[in-house]
């Protein structure tokens, strides 16, 4: 205990003397050690980040940590919250990029396993999560040119969610009201011009955005494109001003991203990887947060990979 608070004053004084000195380098990650495809959420006034374990040759986690924060500063490793061994029937290896909605008091947990797309219910934001399925939501292959990847689910204000996935090609679907079903009928493909992988969506002033990565994650060039659209469905219009985040300077590979409004604010987040600093790779991968902002018409502004959010509550 003693020695995870002399941590945590250690990166807490590391961040400060960054903002102190101003220098012109990269910030440091938010997290310690190599996370990959954060998605950032909020419950009960709480942050807390999903990412990918990374570090291995292939992408051959077996496992999912969370981690929780009050400030967007400091962050509380809270464990593994999923392992695929452990917790699952169908998958062992390839844990990749979570991501979590909330409904009815409970946390839907969706993410990737074995190429293909699973989820797990818990009561709270760190579980524990529990498979309801015992199979995959979506199944290896299911759609043709399409990896069953990346999982995003967007919960509107009428409380329909939708599911939105895919590399290759980027598919949605309404969920049902169980949040782990959906009619495969149902499912529409909203592939827009450039995209990869790695979708997100928001809702912002009766706008829906969709973004979503471009080019490979081991490529530096990786990057974060957007489209608006007035339904969640789509049709999604790429817009004119893109990337909205992609490398520079020694931030390379800067991709696979979510987006968070702080609460009882116009001001939001964006999480995103970049390869390591130093000596990253599209195998070793950090977390960082940095400020999202718009333009008058409420267009995504390009983000500064060298601004970093620091203790903005
Ligand atoms: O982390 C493994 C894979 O790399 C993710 O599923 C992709 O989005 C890419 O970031």
């Amino acid at each position: 205990m003693k020695r995870e608070g002399s941590a945590l004053c250690v990166r807490a004084f590391i961040v400060l003397l960054w903002c102190a000195t101003g220098l012109a380098a990269a910030p440091p990650p938010c997290l310690p050690g190599l996370n990959a495809d954060p998605h950032l959420a909020e419950s009960g006034g709480v942050f807390y980040l999903y990412p990918t374990s990374d570090g291995t040759e292939g992408w051959m986690s077996t496992s999912f940590r969370a981690w929780s924060s009050r400030d967007l500063l400091v962050w509380k490793d809270e464990g593994v919250v999923l392992d695929l061994p452990r917790d699952l029937k169908w998958a062992e290896v390839r844990a990749w990029a979570p991501a979590v909605a909330f409904k009815g008091g409970r946390c839907y947990y969706y993410f990737s396993a074995a190429q293909s797309i699973g989820v797990a219910v818990g009561e709270g934001p760190v579980g524990p999560f529990k498979d309801p399925l015992g199979k995959p939501l979506v199944a290896k292959g299911a759609w043709k040119g399409c990896q069953s990847i990346d999982p995003m689910v967007f919960v509107d204000g009428d409380g329909a969610a939708y599911l939105f996935f895919g590399q290759g090609r980027c598919m949605a679907v309404k969920l049902n009201d169980d949040m782990v079903s959906f009619d495969p009928s149902q499912v529409r493909d909203l592939t827009p011009p450039g995209y990869n992988e790695g979708p997100f969506v928001f809702k912002r002033n009766g706008i829906y955005h969709l973004s979503w990565s471009e080019f490979d994650t081991r490529d530096p060039r990786y990057s974060v494109a957007c489209a608006t659209a007035d339904s969640p469905l789509g049709p999604y219009r790429k817009a004119a001003a893109n990337p909205i985040l992609k490398q520079r300077g020694e931030v390379k590979g800067a991709g696979h991203h979510s987006i968070l409004r702080l609460p009882g604010r116009d001001e939001w987040v964006i999480a995103y990887h970049r390869f390591r600093i130093p000596g990253g790779d599209g195998y070793r991968r950090e977390t960082c947060l940095s400020p999202l902002r718009f333009d008058a018409n409420g267009a995504i502004l390009p983000v500064d990979v060298f601004e970093a959010v620091h203790n903005r509550l």
